[in-house]
């Protein structure tokens, strides 16, 4: 059921699909640098350690997320910070911007009304998440578009989150996303955001994801 990206599904550290400064001047290029060198890195560094010799090495990573309550804390944290971070980088685009067209574009209107309905409704998820987490846009079993967001780095294919369903788009609020150019302002930073979203990958994982 979550095969919209076969990438995805692998336990693996993917490229950067772009150089550092791609997405100056709204995320700038040592955050950038910082977060795919140290921070994924490290959580795929860690999910690596803590799967190494058991079942979970050869298993679906959507499928230990399904089941993720019965594994050690270890793999919820670095297991989520590995997928999440690949999947943020993905969505991501030096191009990126606009509003959405084609079949994204006319679910979020459906869903929200319209698209400056959904930017509201999803900046609020971003801005309400206390702490360390992430905000969503996600497909869920009836195949709705719904916006939810996550603890640490819990997502929408884990048992334990309360919201359940494939994530298209993501926003991590993690400090470290964005603290070197925004510092606390957290909205600044959800703002720049919409200027680097690629709309085109949203789709094609839309549209996996409603099959
Ligand atoms: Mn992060």
């Amino acid at each position: 059921m979550h095969n919209f990206n076969v990438e995805l599904n692998k336990l693996q550290l993917p490229e950067l699909p772009y150089g550092f400064d791609a997405l100056e001047p709204y995320i700038d290029a040592q955050t950038m640098e910082l977060h795919y060198t140290k921070h994924h890195q490290g959580y795929y560094n860690k999910l690596m350690n803590a799967i190494k010799g058991t079942d979970l090495e050869n298993q679906d990573i959507y499928k230990t997320f399904s089941e993720i309550s019965k594994h050690p804390v270890g793999v919820r944290n670095n297991g989520g910070g590995t997928w999440n971070h690949a999947l943020f980088w993905e969505i991501m685009s030096g191009n990126g911007g606009g509003t959405p067209s084609e079949e994204i574009g006319n679910a979020i209107n459906g869903a929200f009304g319209s698209f400056d309905d959904f930017k509201d409704q999803f900046t609020k998820a971003a801005l309400g998440r206390f702490g360390s987490g992430w905000a969503w846009l996600i497909v869920d079993d009836n195949k709705k578009l719904e916006i939810c967001s996550t603890p640490n780095q819990d997502n929408p294919l884990m048992d334990v989150s309360d919201c359940k369903g494939t994530p298209v788009l993501g926003i991590d609020v993690w400090e470290h996303a964005y603290y070197l150019k925004y510092q606390n302002r957290r909205p600044e930073y959800v703002d720049a955001f919409w200027n680097v979203i690629n709309w085109d990958a949203v789709n094609e994982k839309y549209k996996d994801a409603v099959k």
